[in-house]
Order: C-alpha cells, then sequence, then structure tokens
C-alpha cells in the first residue's frame, strides 16, 4: 500500500516542484493532497496526468496522512506542522520554523542521513544556498578535514518564490527602463525600500540583524554547522540576489587545515561524492552556470583552484537547481530515506499503520 501524501504551498514554485519530482521519481504515493491558502482553494494543479483540486490547509486536512511537505513559509509551518504531526503525519518541513531546533533533524541525506534516526516526526530541509554549499564540502571534509569556510553566494530569483520570478520578468521585459522598473518585492516584501533585480546584483537577502548580517547570511552559517555536526567550524557568508530565474551560485573559499591536501585529492573526492558532479576544464572553458543547472539534480562544482597564500585552502564554484536539490528534490529525498529505513512515523514493522483526528482517535 503507497502513502498518503500532502503537499503545504501546493501552488508555489516549490510545492509545484514537489509535485513534479514526485511524479518523476515514482514516488509510492496512493494519494496526494495539493493544499494551499484559502486564496486558492477550488484552483486546479495537474498530477500523473489528472486535474486535481487546490484546498485550504487546515488542520483537518492531516487526518489520514502520511507523509506531508511543507512550503509555504514559516508562519505556516508554525502554525499547521504540529498539527500535521499530532494527527500522525512525518512533516518535512523546507522553512526555517524549525531548523535551529535542536529536537528537529536538519538533514541532507549524502551528508547526515544518521541524523533521522530518533526524529519525532518532524524533519527541517535546509536553507536551498546551505543544501549545495555542505553536498560540496562534506567530501572534502571527510578526507582532509575543514577548519573555515567563506562563502559568498549569487542567488536566483525563484528562491524568493513564484511572485519574485514574475517581478523579474516584468523588469526584464523593459529594456529602456533599466534600473527604472517597478520593483515591490525585492530584497524583503515587507521592507520599507524595493530594488528592481532586473540588471542589477542586491546584496540582500531577507532582513539584516544587528550584527550587520542577513538572516540568509546566518542560515549558512548556522545551518552548515548543525548539519556538519561541527559547532566549532568557522563559517562567514555574504548572500547577493541576482536576475538569475533558477540556480543558486556560490563561490566558497574553504581551509582544510592540512596542508597535504591537494588539487587532485579535492577533486578525486568531490568526483566520488554522490549528487556531486565536476564540471571544471579551463583551457575548454568548462564550468558550472546556473542556466544550465537548471533542471537537474546535481550540485555541480568547478574553478577549483589552491588558495594562493594560505597553505591546505582552496576556492571552488557550486551551483544548483535551488528549487530541486536546494528544496523539492532533498525533501523528497529525506521521505524516500524514512521509507527505506522504516521510519515513516506510526509505521508498523508489518507495515500498518497509525493516524489521530484532532480529539487523538484513531482514523
Ligand atoms: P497561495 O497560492 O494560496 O498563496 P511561493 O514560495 O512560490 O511564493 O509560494 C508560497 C506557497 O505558500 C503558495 O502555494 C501559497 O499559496 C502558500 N501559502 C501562502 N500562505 C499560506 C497560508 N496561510 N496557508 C497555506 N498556504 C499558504
Ligand atoms: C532565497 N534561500 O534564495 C532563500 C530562500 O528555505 O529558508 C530561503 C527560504 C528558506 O531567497
Amino acid at each position: 500500500m503507497g502513502y498518503t501524501v500532502a503537499i503545504v504551498g501546493a501552488t508555489g514554485a516549490v510545492g509545484r516542484t514537489i509535485a513534479a519530482k514526485l511524479e518523476e521519481r515514482n514516488f509510492p504515493a496512493d494519494r496526494v493532497k495539493f493544499l494551499a491558502s484559502a486564496r486558492s482553494a477550488g484552483t486546479r494543479v495537474q498530477f500523473r496526468g489528472e486535474d486535481h483540486v487546490v484546498e485550504e490547509a487546515v488542520p483537518e486536512q492531516f487526518d489520514g496522512v502520511d507523509i506531508a511537505f511543507f512550503s509555504a513559509g514559516g508562519g505556516v509551518s508554525k502554525g499547521l506542522a504540529p498539527e500535521a504531526v499530532r494527527r500522525g503525519a512525518t512533516v518535512i518541513d523546507n522553512t526555517s520554523a524549525f531548523r535551529m531546533d535542536p529536537h528537529t533533524p536538519l538533514v541532507v541525506p549524502e551528508v547526515n542521513r544518521a541524523d533521522l534516526q530518533g526524529h519525532s516526526g518532524l524533519i527541517a530541509n535546509p536553507n536551498c544556498s546551505t543544501i549545495q554549499m555542505v553536498c560540496a564540502l562534506e567530501p572534502v571534509r571527510k578526507k582532509y578535514g575543514l577548519e573555515r569556510v567563506i562563502v559568498s553566494t549569487y542567488q536566483a530569483v525563484s528562491g524568493a518564490g513564484a511572485e519574485a520570478i514574475e517581478e523579474l520578468g516584468h523588469q526584464g521585459a523593459d529594456m529602456d527602463g533599466r534600473g527604472k522598473s517597478d520593483a515591490s518585492l525585492l530584497p524583503v516584501k515587507d521592507a520599507s525600500r524595493h530594488y528592481p533585480v532586473a540588471y542589477n546584483a542586491i546584496p540582500q537577502i531577507d532582513s539584516f540583524g544587528k550584527d550587520g548580517y542577513t538572516l540568509e547570511e546566518w542560515k549558512m552559517i548556522n545551518e552548515t554547522k548543525k548539519i556538519l555536526g561541527m559547532p566549532e567550524l568557522r563559517v562567514s557568508a555574504t548572500c547577493v540576489r541576482l536576475p538569475v530565474v533558477t540556480g543558486h551560485s556560490e563561490s566558497v573559499y574553504f581551509e582544510t587545515g592540512d596542508p597535504a591536501a591537494d588539487e587532485a585529492g579535492i577533486r578525486a573526492a568531490l568526483e566520488a561524492a554522490e549528487g556531486v558532479t565536476v564540471l571544471d576544464n579551463p583551457a575548454d572553458q568548462l564550468y558550472p552556470m546556473p542556466l544550465f543547472a537548471e533542471g537537474k539534480d546535481d550540485v555541480f562544482t568547478g574553478r577549483l583552484r589552491k588558495d594562493p597564500d594560505v597553505p591546505g585552502a582552496f576556492h571552488l564554484w557550486v551551483v544548483s537547481d535551488n528549487l530541486l536539490k536546494g528544496a523539492a528534490l532533498n525533501s523528497i529525498q529525506i521521505a524516500e530515506a524514512l521509507i527505506a529505513d522504516g521510519a515513516v512515523k506510526g509505521e508498523g514493522a508489518d507495515g500498518t499503520r497509525q493516524h489521530l483526528d484532532g480529539n487523538g482517535h484513531a482514523v
């Protein structure tokens, strides 16, 4: 018997990608519920060749749901994810709501799958820019160690949702309006100033803290330490939004602490890593670019070179589709790992499943 799955935020950039990926990967779902806000209840989405009606995400929707993918913003997750868990669902949350909660595993399966063990129904999917970076760093860490990371990102607008993709489209259509186009969304929807992203680079993703870092930068710092299980790791980030639709790029400087580490060894570690592709041939102008990573599952790495001054330190260019490995794909891989490990909540060894309604009664 397959699973009953819910997608919360099914009309959004990530939610739609989750549905497409579930279909492509033949995910063992008997039924998929498409949930969003009351605004889009009644609209339709296509899945497995059929029309499905979008319904409002309310607690009762989770009765009988085995696996729920949340991607509708932190506020929705904070309100509804615990409800879904209480009713017996295993929640994979793509927002930042629970990521740093010490009781919530924050998982990239290729890196820290073991952290899924003993979960209590809620698993957090990391931030997109963090995921692709740790996929590239973990093989290096395993082989040579890791002491310090300094990253600058070049992030696509789809990270800010479907509306941001639309806004870039309007801005980009108007060549003469360069820099003057209407902007109402970036860098942060409810901020007092907005800037066009077309023909621009905005060094602000999410709000600023008092320390001058943005929340996106802190996500990269804190999530990286948690996923790698290295609270002592020195990490710093500068996050920038570019007029790219999909695919985040990152310039990653890392210090292994091992003066014997060399380019060939790092390249071999990356080449052997699951989900990582090395595309690195400067003589042939081969390196990763977001336009060509879009729609692909892997994390692409290239431009590997030794730091000229610091022994055991390197620079690497890392690109991945932020809606796939950065969000939908990683979430589905978490679900697949849970299924493979028999760790979907409420599932007995005999394949039976237990769900409760809002009153704690079996359904
Ligand atoms: P809706 O289409 O009804 O607004 P994106 O990240 O691309 O902007 O998408 C956000 C997703 O989160 C959309 O599917 C959106 O649905 C959904 N969403 C936003 N607010 C809520 C809410 N209060 N309850 C449930 N879903 C929500
Ligand atoms: C962006 N990385 O590209 C952000 C989106 O999962 O915490 C981050 C949302 C999240 O805008």
